[in-house]
């Protein structure tokens, strides 16, 4: 389609030139100079008087092209009506900070000259910084010949993706960057992470980190790990708030971020590295985690990262990561679950009984509190000599961890957070303070501590 850029001078000629594949462009001018100058590198141009119509009969073929101007604000009033005499049907985008005339005007739309600087000057500036960023991160690691990549200690999707990211960034090897926490991945959905990413997690503890040449902490800080774990830490990448001041040669701390994830994924986009699928799978999900599918704190930057990820990501993989598979007994274990079920006071027990792996509970009690008028769903089950208790809650009066550690903190361990907790009781421990082990006595001590609460 053709279009019409009207400019008193080269502005547009220089900011839209023509090419090979936007043609039919025709440039009005008022210089006669600028016009010969446009014809001479192969662009389409007319010359005259902006603000009379004889220009725009030569401009336009059809009437209905669309016409950018972007003239003396002085004059683009009179320009305008001189294009509607020719043109009354045209759509007519004006490069102005002067609106308000203008916008009374049919079929005007304006544009400000800002906006260039906001939308495409901004973004790249922001890259350059970015990339100057990761130039330091490259040269701060270079000379190490073995760098500790660190995670939390029971690292998340966020921490994992970031970890596997920061490598890819630095262009090294589980030999000579291995990712590692103090603790270990519990959450079945982690682990289908790390089996997609053949990632190997290695375990280590403080007195290991010595014999490593540098140290980098993604969605961790040094303060969460045992005091003097780490004498020196080359890089800090998170996005929680500084607790205590971070202490390290380059450090990344955006707590106005909704996951670490999104801050690897820029220094990827600045070093124009492509991640793979499985890496953009990882940063997809470590960014769908942390900010719960973009509805909690998620920004901008999360918003973009997550666009630009989801093009490369595999979606199956996703699914899968997402969605845990179930095993035949696991399935029958929840055939025994709802058939069992219990209703009461808005809360829905099942005692499982004898369970394949501690997962399940966790598993099912987010199932259960799907069912209609749960407010608060508890699912126990027996595993390795333990009781193990989940508890789900929707919009609590009182935190979900609180109520699960004065029911069971007595026994074991028990906490959480606001919507979701659990308890891990030694079965041993259990039938020597409470006595043999039923479903009416799991429920009795949570109402019991729900009760207590509300009191
Ligand atoms: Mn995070």
């Amino acid at each position: 389609m053709r279009h019409v850029l009207v400019s008193d001078d080269a502005f547009l000629w220089e900011l839209v030139p023509p090419s090979p594949r936007a043609h039919d462009t025709v440039y009005v001018v008022e210089e006669p100079a600028v016009r010969a100058r446009i014809a001479r590198h192969g662009g389409t141009a007319v010359g005259g008087n902006l603000a009379h119509q004889a220009v725009y009969r030569r401009a336009f073929r059809s009437g209905h092209e669309p016409v950018v101007v972007a003239v003396d604000p002085a004059r683009q009033v009179a320009v305008v009506r001189a294009i509607r005499r020719v043109a009354p049907a045209a759509p007519v985008l004006v490069v102005s900070d002067v609106t308000r005339v203008l916008r009374r005007l049919p079929g005007v739309t304006t544009v400000s000259p800002r906006v260039f600087a906001e939308r495409v000057v901004g973004p790249e500036l922001e890259r350059a910084l970015t990339r100057a960023r990761v130039d330091r991160i490259r040269a701060q690691l270079a000379p190490r010949a073995r760098v500790l990549i660190m995670m939390q200690d029971d690292p998340d999707p966020d921490a994992i993706a970031s970890a596997l990211a920061l490598r890819t960034l630095l262009g090294r090897d589980r030999g000579s960057a291995p990712i590692a926490t103090f603790g270990t991945v519990t959450r079945p959905e982690n682990r289908a992470l790390i089996d997609l990413l053949r990632l190997d997690v290695r375990r280590i503890g403080p007195e290991d980190v010595a014999r490593y040449d540098g140290a980098a902490m993604v969605d961790v800080q040094p303060s969460f790990f045992e005091e003097r774990a780490f004498a020196r830490v080359d890089l800090v990448v998170d996005h929680h708030p500084e607790e205590r001041p971070v202490h390290a040669a380059v450090k990344d701390v955006r707590p106005e971020y909704g996951a670490t994830s999104t801050i690897l994924t820029e220094y990827l986009r600045a070093a124009e590295i492509t991640p793979t699928a499985r890496l953009a799978t990882a940063l997809l999900y470590g960014i769908k985690t942390d900010t719960q599918d973009l509805e909690r704190g998620a920004t901008r930057a999360d918003l973009d990262a997550f666009a630009f990820l989801h093009a490369h990501a595999s979606l199956g993989a996703l699914r899968r990561i997402e969605r845990p598979e179930l095993s035949p007994e696991a399935l029958d274990t929840l055939g025994r679950g709802i058939r069992d079920r219990r209703v009461v006071d808005g809360i829905v027990f099942s005692h499982l009984g004898r369970i394949g792996y501690p997962e399940l509970v966790a598993q099912f009690a987010d199932l259960f509190l799907q069912v209609r008028g749960a407010r608060w769903s508890v699912v126990s089950g027996t595993v390795n000599g333990e009781l193990h208790v989940s508890v789900r809650a929707a919009e609590p009066s009182r935190a979900a961890g609180v109520v699960v550690r004065d029911a069971f903190g007595d026994l074991g361990s028990a906490g959480g957070h606001r919507a979701m907790a659990k308890a891990v009781v030694r079965l041993a421990d259990w039938r020597a303070r409470v006595g043999h082990l039923t479903g009416d006595r799991i429920l009795r001590r949570f109402r019991r501590a729900l009760r207590a609460g509300r009191g």
